[in-house]
């Protein structure tokens, strides 16, 4: 445990940093370790995060309309944290079939959405063809959806399978419709942590070649830090460093989405969730961290919706989407409703003081006329690469 800083020493390191704040220079590792001590005053962050965040995107607080497929939940790996994996012969073991596939397609597509997050299980049987088979059906059948499909650990997993370069494979998926990536499975990068909770699965240097090829081929990522378990301010400030260490070198990612842990049906079940002041805190730092990221996210699931719509005043700007057909972290206990309607997501933005904007994935702004949608203006992440 750090020893306890006095008022004068908190005072001169927060007056420094409020300096590098206001003059737009990046802050050190040691800085963003600072910003979480208690002794730190969370509104003084959060003010701080504001700053930065009325100065990127003013007074705009952004959502979509999408909804989630999970096409299989069979997965090699045993993450300690994911309570939604099965073994293959598991009691609760599913595989989607086409039609069910194309059910979720239809049903995006009546209810206006404007994208699919897909993502799902590494699963034993099945080839690195069916993964693409599931991406193929969906742009035919329903080419306006755009597909946010599979995370850097999935196509790591597609590599091991196909002994093929991530350049081959990101490139028959694009091909074959893929939009942009999400920003799931970077969990934790810091070797302390990351072998303890996920052990196996890709390393911290294979997700930032995903991510890195993906940029080079032109499809826009996201990243996320699953933060609140066994790793301390230090893991999550050098997660972040990481992270912004690879923007500067491709400006490919959108969003910076900090997931808060959720502790139910898992390997990490005696620990306990974090608290709504670690979630806004973690959300201001993340915004004052990494500076050459667009947006910052509250996915209101993982968040509960309070805490999310707070954090639109500790750095984040964007809710992510009404959501439909979540099941990852409401198997592990998030207790948030599986879809929020439009008019809802709009009151809680307005309500925090901002400017609801409907966005596409790729941070156009969506215009819409009865039943049917354009994507229209480039809003600001567009314009990074
Ligand atoms: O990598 C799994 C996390 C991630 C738990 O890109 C858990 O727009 C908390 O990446 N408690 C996948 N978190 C989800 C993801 C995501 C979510 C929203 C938007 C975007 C985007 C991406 O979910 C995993 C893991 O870090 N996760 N189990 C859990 N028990």
């Amino acid at each position: 445990m750090a020893e306890i800083l006095n008022k004068t020493e908190v005072e001169a390191q927060l007056r420094d940093i409020r300096q590098k704040v206001e003059n737009q220079e990046r802050l050190s590792l040691e800085e963003g370790v600072f910003l979480y001590r208690p002794e730190v005053s969370l509104h003084e962050v959060g003010e701080l995060a504001n700053q930065v965040r009325q100065r990127m995107n003013g007074k705009a607080a952004y959502y979509n309309v999408n909804t989630h497929l999970n096409p299989t939940n069979v997965c090699v790996y045993r993450c300690k944290f994911c309570a939604f994996r099965s073994d293959l012969r598991g009691p609760k073991a599913y595989t989607m079939s086409d039609e069910q596939i194309l059910q979720r397609g239809k049903e995006a597509d009546d209810a206006g959405a404007t994208e699919m997050h897909i993502v799902g299980g590494l699963h034993h049987k099945l080839k690195y063809d069916w993964y693409l088979h599931v991406i193929k059906i969906l742009k035919e059948r329903y080419p306006r959806l755009h597909l946010k499909a599979w995370t850097a650990v999935e196509y790591e997993w597609f590599r091991h399978l196909t002994k093929r370069s991530y350049h081959d494979i990101l490139s028959e998926m694009k091909e074959a419709g893929v939009g942009s990536l999400p920003g799931g499975g970077a969990e934790i990068f810091h070797p302390e942590i990351r072998p303890e909770i996920c052990d196996h699965k890709a390393t911290t240097e294979e997700w930032m070649n995903v991510h890195r090829t993906a940029h080079q081929i032109g499809l826009r990522t996201n990243a996320t830090m699953l933060y609140g378990h066994i790793e301390n301010a230090m893991h999550r400030v050098d997660h972040m460093i990481h992270l912004r260490k690879l923007q500067d070198e491709t400006g490919g990612f959108q969003t910076f989405i900090p997931l808060s842990f959720h502790p139910e049906n898992n390997k990490l079940s005696h620990l306990k969730k974090p608290s709504p002041l670690l979630d806004l805190r973690t959300m201001a730092v993340s915004r004052l961290m990494l500076d050459n990221f667009q947006h910052i996210k509250a996915y209101w699931i993982m968040l509960g919706i309070g805490t999310a719509q707070s954090a639109l005043n500790y750095g984040a700007d964007d809710l992510d989407g009404t959501v439909r057909h979540e099941i990852i972290y409401h198997e592990a206990g998030a207790k948030t409703p599986e879809v929020l309607s439009v008019e809802h997501i709009r009151r809680l933005i307005e309500e925090s003081g901002h400017k609801p904007i409907e966005r596409d994935t790729l941070y156009h702004k969506v215009v819409r006329e009865g039943d049917e949608w354009e994507a229209s203006e480039a809003l600001p992440a567009a314009s990074t690469a």
